[in-house]
């Protein structure tokens, strides 16, 4: 049951897709689905390559790893290219994070950090999420 005490989750930010080959994906959405990607960026301390989509209020983010062992790396050696997480947008994400752990979730991040486009981002362990690798995600 939902009460008025708990996080703001205003919209779907993005949904991160894991992708073998970046140049080979933007080019399926700018040139199938005619969305424009208006912005590469690398993000070294998750080990990735994105690039960046937007349908209505949310993104697209497509990921590539930049190295096997980082976690995108990882996920596509295990279990193929696809949807890698959801991303939640809050106005705080260290009151969420704090928020979801004091309600039992497994925090992947104790603490938010900088993640692409100059956003704090915080992840929560899937095994504590019905197996959908969670992000929270905003400004501050
Ligand atoms: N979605 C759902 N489940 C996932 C998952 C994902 N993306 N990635 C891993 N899992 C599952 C695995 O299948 C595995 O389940 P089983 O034990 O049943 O096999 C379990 O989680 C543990 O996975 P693992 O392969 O042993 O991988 P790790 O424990 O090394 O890492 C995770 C998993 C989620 C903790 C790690 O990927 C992580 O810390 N992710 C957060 C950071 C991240 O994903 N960054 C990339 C995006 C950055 C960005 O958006 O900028």
């Amino acid at each position: 049951m939902l009460n008025n005490d708990i996080m703001k989750v205003t919209h779907i930010e993005h949904i991160g897709i894991a992708v073998s080959d970046l140049k080979k994906a933007i080019r399926y959405y700018e040139e199938v689905l005619g969305i424009d990607c208006y912005g590469i960026e690398e993000v070294e301390d998750q080990k990735v390559m994105t690039a960046f989509f937007k349908i209505g209020e949310t993104k697209i983010e497509l990921l590539e790893p930049t190295d096997p062992e980082g976690p995108v790396g990882k996920y596509i050696e295990k279990r193929g290219e696809g949807i890698h997480h959801i991303a939640l947008a809050t106005d705080d994400v260290e009151n969420a994070l704090r928020e979801a752990e004091s309600k039992g979730v497994e925090l992947i991040d104790k603490q938010p950090r900088k993640g692409a486009e100059g956003l704090m981002i915080g992840f929560l362990h899937p095994k504590s999420t019905f197996g959908v690798l969670t992000e929270f995600c905003g400004k501050h």
